[in-house]
């Protein structure tokens, strides 16, 4: 890099038309691009992605400018072990700002009790929350009888016991065919190797959550955790519900509210309809629908408290202070009026795009959505969620395959795609966008077809797209993208001309 692209572009621009956002994001590869162009170049390249790809994955978004310069500074150099005011570093006072400031917008956004902002990702989040589940009901009752508050304490023989106790309790969870997530007690997941995981699916007939059917699971069980949440079901949940079986079976209710987080912090999700107001422990993301940069939280009830804040070093190592002062800004961006426009409009976006897609012929799961998601059935294709997934992608579509309930195609192959309207609501996307979206949909499964291996040999993952109808999809998406264009601050050529 021989110039200065800041100061190339400040010398082009006149000082009324200055864009902050812009001078920030130069300044910022600039620092990049002198220790790794190669870093700064795929930076920009990934802009260019982004913008030239319709996002359509559910779990994710694009979070504003000023969340991600809230990251980008000397606050990841920090160690901060512990929580406000108690922790195991010296120097930590800014950071105890930055953490208590961000408790407390997150309380303020939820109506919390308590609220957890350190946790690095939604699956460290879980550890978090069954880790304090356990330390508050199993492990304090053990040592309240011992009359004991340090586990240090404890004779090798005590400890021995407290861990087998420990390791036996029971989670109930949403079964991952059904839209529950890995740790929610998958096999292949650490969370069924420590807890006794037991599954509750949607019924066969409606493709719903039956709450009587998980009432009576849940009283021949009796798990410690009853927990309900999940990363591809398409409707509300009735969480008083929940808690009413919680307590006839004498549970704990954990709520994984990931991926709708934003539709309650953004007030879609309200009454039997908000975890906040009735589970005991909820965790969820920051990235999905609540916009924010990628990490995670737990909220809980008062009782909780003292267990989750113990996150470190129960489960965690040192927070992410730079990632915790991005939580801060995003949780104030989710309190504002615009973002509850904002939330609303993923919900009927999403319920139009699915209503669309039925009518233009395609089979949604439940036949609709409550949320920001819908499951396609691909197989009247004669496709596998691979092979759509890819004639998706060849079309500038980014989204995910997913299994379905009971997938007769198993977890890698599959039979439905997942589609989600957060990302495309944030660009601006209404209702006439979904309607298009729709018809590029259509066009694209109904002109693929499966492909054949080098041998030709039938394919799961192989498929072939119609090549006239590639090109109108292309053609449609890009002309969708040029008038809703990814950070309009940022200039994507005076970009790649600096730094690619
Ligand atoms: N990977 C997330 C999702 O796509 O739903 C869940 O962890």
């Amino acid at each position: 890099m021989k110039n200065s692209p800041l100061k190339t572009y400040l010398a082009e621009v006149s000082a009324e038309k200055i864009n902050t956002a812009f001078v920030s994001y130069i300044a910022n590869l600039e620092q990049v691009a002198q220790v790794g162009p190669e870093i700064a170049a795929s930076i920009v390249k990934e802009l260019e992605a982004q913008r030239t790809h319709l996002k359509l994955i559910a779990s994710e978004n694009y979070c504003s400018l000023n969340t991600q310069a809230a990251m980008g500074n000397l606050l990841t150099d920090k160690y901060a072990e512990g929580f406000p005011s108690h922790r195991y570093y010296g120097g930590c006072e800014n950071i105890d700002d930055i953490e208590s400031v961000a408790a407390e917008e997150a309380k303020a956004l939820f109506g919390a009790e308590h609220a957890y902002v350190q946790p690095h990702s939604g699956a460290d989040a879980n550890l978090v929350a069954y880790w304090a589940i356990l330390s508050a009901k199993i492990e304090a009752p053990v040592l309240e009888k011992l009359n004991e508050t340090n586990l240090a304490n404890l004779t090798d023989e005590q400890w021995a016991d407290l861990r087998v106790s420990l390791g036996n309790q029971k989670l109930l969870g949403l079964d991952y065919y059904s839209g529950g997530h890995l740790t929610h007690g998958y096999r292949q997941n650490v969370s069924a190797r420590m807890f006794d995981a037991h599954s509750y699916t949607v019924s066969k007939e409606t493709g719903l959550l039956d709450y009587d059917a998980i009432e009576k699971q849940a009283m021949e069980i009796k798990p410690l955790i009853l927990l309900t949440g999940y990363s591809a079901y398409p409707r509300a949940i009735n969480f008083r519900r929940f808690r009413e079986i919680a307590d006839k079976c004498g549970a704990v209710l954990m709520v994984d509210m990931a991926h709708f987080a934003g539709l309650v912090a953004g007030k879609v999700f309200t009454g039997d309809e908000d975890p906040v107001k009735w589970a005991d422990v909820v965790t969820t993301t920051t990235h999905k629908t609540l916009r924010g940069p990628r990490g995670a939280i737990v909220l809980c009830k008062a009782a909780f408290t003292d267990y989750v804040n113990k996150g470190c070093p129960l489960v965690l190592g040192g927070p992410l202070p730079h990632v915790m002062a991005a939580k801060a800004i995003a949780f104030k961006e989710a309190r504002t009026p615009a973002y509850q426009d904002y939330a609303k409009s993923v919900r009927d976006n999403a319920r139009i795009l699915a209503a669309e897609l039925q009518n233009l012929g395609m089979t949604i799961q439940t036949g609709g959505t409550d949320n920001h998601l819908m499951l396609i059935n691909v197989t009247q294709f004669g496709l596998t969620g691979r092979q759509a997934e890819t004639a998706m992608s060849e079309c500038g579509m980014t989204l995910n395959r997913n299994s379905l309930p009971f997938d007769p195609n198993g977890a890698w192959w599959t039979s439905g795609l997942r589609i989600g309207t957060p990302a495309i609501t944030t660009l601006g996307m209404g209702p006439a966008e979904m309607k298009e979206i729709a018809r590029i949909i259509k066009l694209v499964l109904f002109a693929s077809k499966p492909g054949k291996t080098d041998k030709g040999v039938a394919s799961k993952g192989r498929v072939v797209v119609d090549e006239d109808a590639k090109t109108e999809a292309i053609a449609a998406v890009n002309a969708l993208l040029g008038k809703f264009v990814l950070y309009p601050e940022l200039d994507l050529e005076f970009l790649k001309k600096s730094f690619c």
